[in-house]
């Protein structure tokens, strides 16, 4: 694994309780991601407290290279963590998250590259983070706010969100959102080198770790729009993973 870019590490964050949101930092993982990338980032950083660290697994399409010139054209503002070996979504997010707490950050967001979580929506969830623990870009709070899905989709969405509470008995709308902000100190309690999802499943294991451990976990409204260029990395090895972790997490706490 190597790195480019990027602000120098630094622990100490004075009062972090009153100041959450002062340095928020943007862990986007990245496969195959060349069109989305660089107009995501500027967005993003249009905010200009804002930096972002992009994971990116070895990319063929050169998303990587694309990464590394971004942070030569941001200075400070915008690292990049090149994975190499084996890919995944969860693995690429716990590396990212390793990282981000080895800087400055008083909060860590995650978000997907493609669009479908809109930077517009960021500074609602940090903002947010003053009052939970973790913050999750909830697509069913009020209704469903999805945009452009199929109906298989949100079929699958809405029962996968039903069996991961029923399981788990987490009380939130939408268990399985990719778009959250945490307060340095609910990540710093997870124990990120004992998380074993590699995809999607990653964002349930999250939840359900901060949930035992106390945390504060709130929801924000949130517009979800299915990607309009590059291609959805779902697999079937990823489903079957979603499909099982709920009983894993269940079987970790009797253990
Ligand atoms: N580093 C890394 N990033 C990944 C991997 N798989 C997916 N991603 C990124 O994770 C984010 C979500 O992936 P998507 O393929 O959009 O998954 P999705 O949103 O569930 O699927 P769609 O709705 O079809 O787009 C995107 O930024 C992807 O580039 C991976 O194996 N490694
Ligand atoms: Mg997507």
């Amino acid at each position: 694994m190597t790195t480019s870019g990027g602000a120098p590490a630094d622990n100490s964050r004075g009062d972090g309780r009153r100041q959450a949101g002062q340095r928020p930092l943007v862990v986007v993982p990245t496969y195959n991601e060349r069109e989305n990338l660089g107009p995501l980032v500027r967005q993003v950083l249009a905010a200009p407290h804002y930096r972002v660290l992009v994971v990116d697994d070895g990319s063929p399409d050169g998303t990587g290279a694309l990464a590394d010139a971004l942070a030569h054209e941001f200075p400070g503002r915008v690292e990049v963590l090149h994975r190499t070996g084996v890919r995944g979504l969860g693995r690429s997010y716990v590396d990212g998250m390793q990282r981000a707490l080895a800087t400055d950050a008083d909060v860590v967001c995650q978000m997907d590259a493609d669009f479908s979580h809109d930077p517009k929506f960021l500074p609602d969830l940090v903002a947010a983070t003053d009052r939970y623990d973790l913050v999750i870009g909830s697509r069913y709070l009020h209704g469903i706010s999805v945009v452009n899905w199929p109906l298989r989709r949100l079929i699958l969405s809405t029962f996968a969100n039903w069996y991961v509470r029923a399981i788990t008995g987490l009380k939130l709308r939408d268990c399985t959102a990719g778009f959250r902000c945490w307060r340095r100190e609910a990540l710093e309690k997870i124990p990120l080198d004992r998380i074993v999802s590699d995809g999607y499943a990653f964002v349930v294991e999250m939840t359900y770790e901060a949930s035992r451990r106390g945390c504060r976990i709130g929801e924000v409204p949130i517009v979800f729009v299915e990607r309009r260029v590059g291609t959805s990395k779902m697999s079937s090895g990823v489903l079957f993973e979603s499909v099982i972790m709920p009983w894993r997490l269940i079987l970790r706490r009797w253990k």
